[in-house]
Order: C-alpha cells, then sequence, then structure tokens
C-alpha cells in the first residue's frame, strides 16, 4: 500500500479544518472544536477536523436549498451523466479512497476497495435508472380521460450514514437521490470523516468541470447534534439514516413527528441456518467471512448459526481450526483477514458481551481476548469469538457490533426458522441447504421474516442491484437497487379529460340543470 500521507495528497486533503462542504466550495467550520482523527490501524494521528455548528449548517442548507430548481430542471438522463463521470472519477481513485477508508476505518484493503467498487456499481446503476423512472398509465373509468402517475423530486434529501461503511451508504443513498432530482445533505459518521472529505473532493472534480452550482451534493462533518438538526428540519423532505437501533428511532420519531419522511437502515441480528443437507465446504466459507469479515462490523455481519444437531459437533470443530487459522493485524497487509475494532469503546462492547453470555450460561468454545503488544499499540484488535449460546440469552437478543458468533443446536427446520425470526431485528439472513423443501420453506412467507433471504450464500455482501434494507426494529427502509428509487420522489396521480363533458367518478350525477 501507498504511504498514508500520499494518498491524503492525492485525494486533495490538505485543510483539514476545512470538514463542511457545499459541493464547490468549502467553508471553514470555525468555532466549533478540533476533533482529532485517530487510525484504529495503529493509534495514529491521522489528521484533525473542525466539527460544524448550526451557522456552518445553515450556510450549507441553504445552498442546497437553491441549487434544488436548478438540478431539478436538469433532464434526468443528464443528471445521470453527472453521476456517470463521478462513477469514471472513483475508477481512477479506487486504489486511493479504498486504502483511505481501510486505514480510517480499519477493514481490510480489498474490503476497502470492494467498498468504493459498491460506489461504481451504484453509480452504473443510476446511470441506467436515469432513464428508467417510469410511472404508471391506468384505464380511466370516465369516456375520453387519461390517467397516469408521474414521479417527481422530492427536494433535500439529508443523508446520515456509518463509520463501518464510511461511503459506500452515501452513494448508494445520494447516487440514486441525484439522478431523481435531489440534492442532498450528508452528515457521516464522526468516527469517519476523512474518507468523506475525500469523496466530497472527488465530487468537486465533476461539479466544476461541468458548471454545477453549489448546493446539489454538500457535507456538513459534524456530531449528533447535527444528525438532530436534520431531522427536525423541515426543509429536509427525507432523511435517510444508517446506523443503530436507537438512534434511528430517534430520527423516526423526530422526522414522524413533523411529517417527514425517513428512510432507515438499522440493526441486524443475521442469522444462518446449517442444514444437515448443506455443502459444508461451501457453508465452512460463508460462515467465516460473515462472522469475522469487517471484524464483525456490518450489519448484515453473521452473528447467529443454528447448527442441525446431527452436524454441530463435526461443524464446530471444522469452524474452530479455521479460526484458529485467522491472522489477526494491520488490515492494510493483505496477509491479515481481521483488522481492528473501530475503536477502544468498540472493544469493551466486545469484552462486556463476552461476559454477559458467560453470566447467562454460554460458553466460549474460542478467541474472545482482547490483543496487545506488537502490531496491536492501538488496542482495537481482538480475537474473533465462537460461543455456545441459546437464542433466548439477552445478549444473543443485541446486536454487539463486534466479531462474536453464536451457535445453538436445533432439531428440525421448524425449530431453526423459529429462532431465526425470534429476535428484535430483521435485516439478513440465509440458509445452507440442498435440500430444495427446506430452502423453499425458507423463502416462503411462512419462512425468513427478513428484508435479505439467501441460500446458499452467507448473510454479508449483498449486491447494489437488490433493494437493501429490513424489517422489524431493522427499520424497514429500503436502500440502493430494484425500485428503492421510490423512495427518494413523489408520486403524483394526474388525469386529464380530453373529452366535451364532466362525468364524475363513481356515477355520481351532479346535475346544474
Ligand atoms: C452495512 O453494513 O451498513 O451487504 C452495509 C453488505 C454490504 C453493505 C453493508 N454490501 O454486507
Amino acid at each position: 500500500m501507498q504511504n498514508i500521507a500520499t494518498v491524503l495528497k492525492q485525494l486533495g486533503i490538505k485543510k483539514l479544518n476545512e470538514s463542511v462542504c457545499t459541493g464547490v466550495n468549502w467553508i471553514s467550520a470555525v468555532g466549533s472544536t478540533n476533533r482529532e482523527i485517530v487510525s484504529p490501524v495503529d493509534g495514529k494521528k491521522i489528521g484533525s477536523v473542525v466539527f460544524a455548528t448550526e451557522t456552518e449548517y445553515e450556510a450549507v442548507m441553504k445552498r442546497a436549498q437553491s441549487a434544488f430548481p436548478i438540478w431539478r430542471a436538469i433532464p434526468a438522463p443528464k443528471r445521470g451523466d453527472i453521476v456517470r463521470q463521478y462513477g469514471n472519477v472513483l475508477r481512477t481513485y479506487k486504489d486511493q479512497l479504498g486504502a483511505l477508508v481501510s486505514y480510517e476505518m480499519g477493514k481490510s484493503l480489498q474490503e476497502g476497495k470492494g467498498e468504493v467498487q459498491e460506489m461504481i456499481d451504484i453509480c452504473d446503476y443510476a446511470v441506467g435508472l436515469s432513464r428508467q423512472m417510469y410511472g404508471l398509465t391506468m384505464p380511466s373509468e370516465r369516456l375520453n380521460h387519461r390517467m397516469f402517475e408521474q414521479w417527481h423530486p422530492l427536494g433535500v434529501v439529508g443523508v446520515i450514514s456509518a463509520f463501518n461503511f464510511p461511503v459506500a451508504v452515501w452513494s448508494w443513498n445520494a447516487m440514486i437521490a441525484a439522478v431523481c432530482g435531489n440534492v442532498t445533505v450528508w452528515k457521516p459518521s464522526e468516527k469517519t470523516p476523512l474518507s468523506a472529505i475525500a469523496c466530497m473532493n472527488l465530487m468537486k472534480l465533476v461539479l466544476e468541470e461541468n458548471n454545477l452550482p453549489e448546493g446539489v451534493f454538500t457535507l456538513v462533518n459534524g456530531d449528533a447534534g447535527i444528525g438532530k438538526m436534520m431531522a427536525e428540519d423541515k426543509r429536509i423532505a427525507l432523511v435517510s439514516a444508517t446506523g443503530s437501533t436507537a438512534m434511528g428511532k430517534s430520527v423516526g420519531k423526530t422526522v414522524g413527528e413533523r411529517l417527514g419522511r425517513s428512510l432507515l437502515e438499522l440493526g441486524g441480528n443475521n442469522a444462518i441456518i446449517l442444514s444437515e443437507h448443506a455443502d459444508m465446504n461451501m457453508a465452512l466459507r460463508a460462515v467465516v467471512f460473515g462472522a469475522v469479515g469487517t471484524a464483525g462490523q456490518r450489519c448484515t455481519t453473521t452473528r447467529r448459526l443454528m447448527v442441525h444437531e446431527k452436524i454441530y459437533d463435526g461443524f464446530i470443530k471444522k469452524l474452530i481450526k479455521v479460526y484458529k487459522q485467522l491472522s489477526i493485524g494491520n488490515p492494510l497487509d493483505e496477509n491479515n483477514h481481521v483488522g481492528p475494532l473501530i475503536d477502544q469503546a468498540a472493544v469493551k462492547q466486545f469484552s462486556n458481551a463476552i461476559e454477559q453470555l458467560k453470566k447467562e450460561g454460554g460458553k466460549v468454545l474460542f478467541g474472545g481476548k482482547v490483543l496487545s503488544g506488537t502490531g496491536y499499540e492501538s488496542a482495537c484488535y481482538v480475537q474473533p469469538a465462537i460461543c455456545e449460546a441459546r437464542n433466548t440469552y439477552k445478549i444473543v437478543q443485541e446486536e454487539t457490533f463486534a466479531p462474536i458468533l453464536y451457535v445453538m443446536k436445533y432439531k428440525n427446520i421448524s425449530e431453526a426458522l423459529a429462532m431465526q425470526n425470534d429476535v428484535k431485528q430483521g435485516l439478513s439472513s440465509a440458509i445452507f441447504s440442498n435440500n430444495i423443501r427446506e430452502t423453499e420453506l425458507f423463502l416462503s412467507s411462512a419462512g425468513s421474516d427478513c428484508g435479505i433471504a439467501n441460500v446458499n450464500i452467507g448473510t454479508s455482501g449483498a449486491e447494489i442491484g437488490g433493494a437493501f434494507g429490513g424489517e422489524k426494529e431493522t427499520g424497514g427502509g429500503r436502500e440502493s437497487g430494484s425500485d428503492s428509487w421510490k423512495a427518494y420522489m413523489r408520486r403524483q396521480t394526474n388525469t386529464i379529460n380530453y373529452g366535451d363533458t364532466m362525468p364524475l367518478a363513481q356515477g355520481i350525477k351532479f346535475d346544474l340543470g
């Protein structure tokens, strides 16, 4: 990997007090506290960022509001062309942005680059979509009438994103919102502001090249206070928020009180059901990546594994063997499988969860230690854990954002399905089985209650083409592919009378004599 100073330079990150972007210009956030951004990889300071206050937030909002009518007036396929150009800039800077994401967040370089690839993919998707935002035409019951629907942009869309996907989740929202004709205000996680600054620097290249005004894509680096302002702000038609269920409940409530729209993508408690009819080698790879990839910090991470009793002992033995071979260390070194957690608070949550599991009667089968010494100076590295548990344990019912895999036995498929569904969250789920009766039951309405249900594929690593999100406390929102774009638009039903009479619907007579 390249030197991080070079990466920062290539991504245009120089003056780190400029963390609020109007798309074209940077505004210095004065009078606020200076935040040091420390890498979880080596504990070293990457830079510092001055967080926005209400003053800078207002400045950005004003620009977003005035940009909306200009952006909306540009034909959708031309808006798509701007997004296409951004996709190309991302292709050019994929290695640099991937490296920064990896260093700032702690995910592996492969996954950092993969995240940028996810951005490129959504750009391509949005370009195609910019010519396909179809409305329906439906037959009118009245003579010489035509009835149809149109989709119009909402206005200003607010995007609140989480640290674990510092750039991709913004792009899912912002690129789709943009082709729909909206402008966006982005508040990234306070833990990963630099990756967001880099995204805006790259966007600036495209906006300037096309003489676009300030306010189309904007960024406000700040803490939870900015998120609260966004939730309360009537000028923001839709708030799309990714993060914890606690955060989502607060955003959903505040936005709901003003009857605004929210799109929530919150916690998951994702399970894999491993049947005795599964291909064990495929399942093993998927379980390990699902549970330890991104150090267990994806909302789609595999947190629970239900194994059929007949194969339980054998599979767990194999799983432990693979966990023993995992190399944990600097995620920028491609030989390592597992990088650090985001910060020491996350390490504490990991250790607390393991303590609580033991108190509830669970057993650590492997791992669970906090690592220290050479290579682990940041104190953010942990050994992924495999824990024997019951689905009813309080700790198993919670989402702990760390690599802890709770394993449990089941006797028959209905019991496994009941356990899979018996949690508050409903994001992702999977079954490994070559038995069509089991897999079809899993996918049926009596099966998984999650937004994502996979067969012979793990719970994480969804493609952008599908709608992404989940049910219950996951929040119900859908982002990314399929017809998720409709969430960023308002539907208008139009009826035109091209006749010379004035008939009323439902056959109502209203004669004026
Ligand atoms: C998230 O963790 O918030 O399906 C998003 C996946 C990724 C996205 C995860 N494509 O694992």
